[in-house]
């Protein structure tokens, strides 16, 4: 095939969440990041800031250290999960019980604008226009993103949800 004939591989932009309520958990969320940074198919183009954040439906852990990246990727969504599930493992993660501390949780978010709904994934995550600890990051990196299941953006989203009892604090930039 000549060089004009070959194909231009499309790419897509997604967003993964990042969760960590086990040992060090900024260290968790940074080599997850590095981590990321390597995988042959994955480009960052942005990362929220670090925010601790109140347990939502896990009573009785430690908070939460959460951020968002955006990314630019040629992986599928089943390509994208097994990486972010490689990385999981390859950070010490086990998977004992549901709703256990985790040193690390990857999370596909979006997915350009595809929805779709499997045994094994769901995109968007269905839980995510629901949680603060998600919306507040998103809100800083992509206020203008698309939800394309309610076809909101980010922002009119978090206008409308009541997170008074989710505590979100930013971490202060200077101290890590
Ligand atoms: N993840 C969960 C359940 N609850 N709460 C916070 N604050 N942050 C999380 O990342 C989180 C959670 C399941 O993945
Ligand atoms: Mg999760
Ligand atoms: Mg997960």
């Amino acid at each position: 095939m000549s060089a004009l004939k070959t194909p231009v591989e499309k790419t897509f932009r997604a967003y993964i969440g990042l969760g960590s309520n086990l040992g060090k958990r900024l260290g968790n969320i940074r080599s997850a990041i590095a981590a990321l940074e390597q995988v042959p198919g994955i480009a960052i183009i942005k990362v929220s800031s670090i925010y601790e954040t109140e347990p939502v439906g896990v009573p009785n852990q430690q908070k939460f250290l959460n951020s968002v990246a955006e990314i630019e990727t040629r992986l599928s969504p089943a390509e994208l999960l097994t990486t972010l599930q490689r990385i999981e493992k390859h950070m010490g993660r086990q998977r004992q019980q549901k709703g256990e501390p985790r040193i690390i949780d990857l999370d596909i978010l979006y997915y350009g604008q595809l929805v779709i709904s499997t045994e094994e994934l769901s995109i968007p995550h269905a839980e995510a226009v629901k949680r603060a600890f998600v919306m507040i990051p998103l809100l800083e990196i992509s206020p203008n993103h698309i939800d394309p299941s309610s076809r909101k953006k980010i922002k009119e989203i978090l206008s409308r949800l009541d997170i008074s009892n989710q505590a979100v604090r930013k971490l202060d930039k200077s101290r890590y």
